[in-house]
């Protein structure tokens, strides 16, 4: 049985003191982490508050990002490593915004996975299509040698650990949700592909959420397809009401 996971996406969203405030007001009411993980992905500015705030809590903490290299003259980039020593326990990579708007390769996506990995943390893989890609039927192939190329070189047991986040790039911060069948048809897309890649065995343990305009009022329907494990969820997130109404979804 796969443990849902519910992962807040911040984006370039709060400051230390307003993360702290959002932290505060949901400690008391999140599910039991056994029951569904809830996580907070947030700049890197923020994540020393996050981790003071969420410590003793059921929150786990994400970063939005990292570098692939542990240290050195790479101006501007954070470290895996001290992202680890921080406490840190996700790292967000792949998100369309960043291939998009910083040219992140699925090179660079998979060196980075690697890097998280050996600093003892786990990655949340993004991938999608474009609106073009979809409408010319490519998006399964496109998916999928995403994934297979951000995999390349992981062991069996680190990809049954992951976690692959599918966000339809036309569905992100747009107010379109992809239906729940579009998203489940890619999601399980996507576990074929690690069932190929791996075996059946890590294909049943990896984590596959959907993401692209989350919100209270599609949570559930989105949960329950077979193949949808999570939800990465970027504007629901930033309102304690709201994340508390997503993490408790099946309350
Ligand atoms: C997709 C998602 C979070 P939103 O980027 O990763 O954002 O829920 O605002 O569409």
């Amino acid at each position: 049985m796969r443990t849902p996971i519910i992962a807040g996406n911040w984006k370039m969203n709060k400051n230390p003191k307003e993360t702290t405030e959002f932290v505060n007001a949901v400690k008391a009411d999140l599910p039991a982490s056994d029951k569904v993980e809830s996580v907070i992905g947030a700049p890197a500015v923020d994540l020393q508050a996050l981790l003071d705030a969420a410590k003793g809590s059921n929150l786990k903490v994400a970063a939005e990002n990292s570098y692939f290299e542990d240290e050195g003259a790479f101006t501007g980039e954070t470290s895996p490593k001290v992202l680890s020593e921080m406490g840190v326990d996700y790292v967000i990579i792949g998100h369309s915004e960043r291939r998009q708007y910083f040219k992140e390769t699925d090179e660079d996506i998979n060196k980075k996975a690697k890097a998280i990995f050996a600093n003892n943390m786990l990655p949340i893989i993004c991938c999608g299509e474009t609106l073009e890609q979809r409408e010319a039927g490519q998006t399964n192939d496109w998916v999928s040698g995403q994934i297979t190329n951000a995999l390349k070189g992981l062991s069996a047991d680190q990809v049954a650990s992951l976690v692959i986040a599918y966000e339809p790039i036309w569905a992100i911060g747009t107010g379109k949700t992809a239906s729940s069948d579009q998203a489940q048809e890619v999601c399980h897309v996507l576990r074929e592909t690690v069932a190929k890649l791996y075996d059946q065995t890590t294909a049943s343990k990896v984590r596959i959420q959907y993401g692209g305009s989350v919100k209270p009022a599609n949570v559930k329907e989105l949960m329950g397809k077979e193949d949808i494990d999570g939800g990465l969820v970027g504007g629901a997130s930033l309102v304690p009401d709201s994340f508390l109404e997503l993490v408790n979804f099946n309350a």
